[in-house]
């Protein structure tokens, strides 16, 4: 059939963007060939179905390597205040007067999941706790990257102080935008991993997630939820809003 190489080359391209992240990981990709693949999958690749189905497990077996790659004492590059991007990029899947407008009065921090203590948060609560503040570069797939400053607190403190189950796969993240992605713990976990309360030293403006998004400067810009409503801990693995539609879920370094 006609599709065949479409399908062919597009296999290739989302193999290529997978597993050619870093350097270190090009070991994977050498000994991977689309002929192998076929081989070694059993795969019929007329049948875009069952091709959707094996990428889809490759996808997912990349993402246990990376995880199993990622090593939580490897910190992101952290810059100086003078090399902030003025002004920070605003982006959504929608148009920046669209961004949700939340009442800090009413707002409550939903916790689910594996976690002992499920008691809602106010914001008062949460600015209440210790803060840091970090400088750091955010990458967006859509091809733009951005040094911006954010404060708030550390998650793993967070996360301990709730008593979620460390040893869970994922967090969640529902936003007020019906937004959703999800992390796994060792990033979680990771000491740049904030709840950002602040950018650049003011209250979380609204286009940028108000009143709290997570930052992670070990992953690209898609897996930063803003405007966090729910955050569940769980072993049942989430997705994500882009996730779903074909970005690799681990999504990082
Ligand atoms: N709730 C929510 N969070 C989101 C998104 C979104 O559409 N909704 N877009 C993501 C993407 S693709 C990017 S690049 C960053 C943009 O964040 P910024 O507006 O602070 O630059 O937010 C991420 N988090
Ligand atoms: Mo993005």
């Amino acid at each position: 059939m006609s599709d065949e190489k479409e399908i062919l080359k597009e296999a290739q391209q989302q193999i290529n963007k997978q597993l050619s992240t870093e350097g270190r990981r090009r070991f994977l990709k050498q000994g991977l060939t689309l002929g192998g693949l076929v081989m070694l999958t059993g795969c019929d690749i007329s049948d875009s179905q069952q091709v959707e189905t094996t990428l889809g497990s490759i996808s997912r077996f990349n993402d246990r390597v990376q995880a199993w790659l990622f090593n939580s004492n490897d910190l992101a590059p952290v810059y100086p205040e003078s090399m902030m991007t003025r002004p920070f990029p605003f982006n959504a899947f929608y148009s920046e007067d669209e961004a949700p407008d939340i009442n800090g009065d009413d707002y409550r921090l939903e916790i689910a999941g594996m976690v002992a203590d499920k008691r809602p948060w106010t914001l008062p609560q949460l600015y209440q706790m210790a803060q840091v503040s970090q400088v750091t570069r955010h990458i967006c797939v859509e091809g733009w990257s951005a040094i911006g400053k954010w404060g708030g607190v550390p998650f793993s403190l967070f996360l301990k102080g709730i008593g979620a189950d460390l040893n869970a796969k994922y967090v969640s993240f529902k936003c007020a935008d019906n937004y959703y992605t999800s992390i796994d713990m060792a990033t979680a976990l990771h000491p740049q991993t904030i709840i950002a309360l602040t950018y650049d030293g003011k209250i979380l403006p609204r286009k940028y997630g108000y009143p709290m998004k997570l930052r992670m400067p070990t992953k690209l810009g898609y897996k930063n939820p803003k405007h966090i409503q729910v955050i569940e801990v769980t072993n049942r693995y989430p997705g994500g809003y882009w996730e779903d539609q074909g970005y690799n879920w681990f999504g990082g370094s």
